[in-house]
């Protein structure tokens, strides 16, 4: 019914260009995951999900569906749901269906994917209030969050995994002050084949994610990256417990930026993602340490993801 609007700003370009030129100035180059998702980037991210390497999206959604019930009773009907990074929604459709939250908030760094998804749930619940809110958590933001009915936060789809062990801590300490409970979807540690095969796709889908951010700074900031002269690379660093991905210079590259230059010398890398694999218990400290006293965990069948309900 009605859709409002809260803290609408553009901020999925305020600072990308001061975050390009931070990351491309340091030893190791690096660039924010974060800007991977522009339109093609998010519909490169959307092939991602389906991909048969790809076992992240689907052991998540198997394991909501299978758990539904008691996800939905662990977070309580009609509390103040607040999603980070909505994207597609499908998972946020069951748990709206089976929780009818008085108010749903989603927050996503797209303001593209962001409105359609507001548009489309508006249509498939008339009774839901959805308040969409652009940004990221990075950041604290304001959430429209009431008096009354208990805060819960949705933050599926192993997006924390993108947040360094330090930060992951930080946002879930900051969340505690938003919501009494907080349900997480968490890549878990497995195989580092099958970590390696879901990054580094037969069909060179997340190549092209991952390279999409070059050309997505060439357009949005004027930059000339050489798209063809990266190739990307992705692997598993099992002590640090992440899959890293980097773009790989072919050759050597002057990169112009604005009255900025970069750099890189043949085999040299910009790093642009982390994605952190936990066990549960290394996920369930993470949260203790973060102040939240009950943790549940779900799992899909074959152990490969872990939706956690934490309690503040
Ligand atoms: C959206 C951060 C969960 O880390 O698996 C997928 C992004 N990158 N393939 C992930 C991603 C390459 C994804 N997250």
């Amino acid at each position: 019914m009605a859709r409002e609007r809260a803290g609408a700003r553009p901020l999925e370009l305020s600072g990308f260009r001061e975050d390009v030129v931070a990351g491309l100035s340091h030893p190791q180059k690096s660039l924010p995951p974060k800007y991977f998702y522009d339109a093609a980037g998010s519909r490169l991210f959307a092939r991602i999900c389906r991909l048969p390497e790809y076992y992240v999206t689907r052991a998540e959604l198997a394991l909501t569906r299978r758990h539904l019930a008691a996800i939905a009773r662990f977070a309580g009907r009609g509390c103040q749901l607040i999603e980070y990074g909505s994207g597609e929604g499908i998972k946020s459709r069951l748990l709206i269906r089976a929780l009818r939250p008085s108010v749903y908030v989603p927050i996503d760094i797209s303001a593209h994917a962001l409105a359609a998804a507001a548009r489309g749930l508006a249509r498939e619940f008339p009774w839901l209030r959805v308040v969409p809110v652009a940004g990221d958590f990075s950041r604290p933001i304001d959430i429209p969050v009431r008096h009354g009915k208990p805060g819960v936060v949705y933050f599926p789809g192993s997006t924390i995994g993108n947040l360094t062990p330090e930060e992951a801590h930080a946002f879930l300490s900051m969340s505690r002050g938003v919501a009494t409970k907080m349900i997480v979807g968490v890549d878990l540690k497995k195989d580092p084949a099958v970590l390696h095969a879901a990054y580094n796709d037969k069909a060179g889908v997340t190549a092209a994610f991952n390279l999409n951010l070059l050309t997505r700074i060439n357009r949005e900031l004027g930059a000339d990256f050489d798209t063809r002269g990266f190739r990307h690379y992705a692997f598993y660093n099992p002590s640090a417990g992440r899959i890293e991905m980097h773009l790989v210079a072919l050759g050597s590259h002057t990169v112009r930026l604005g009255r900025h230059r970069f750099q890189l010398a043949e085999g040299e890398t910009i790093h642009t993602e982390n994605s952190y694999k936990y066990s549960p218990e290394q996920f369930a400290g993470l949260a203790a340490q973060a102040g939240f006293r009950g943790t549940r965990v779900w799992t899909d069948r074959r152990g490969l993801f872990a939706v956690f309900g934490l309690t503040a």
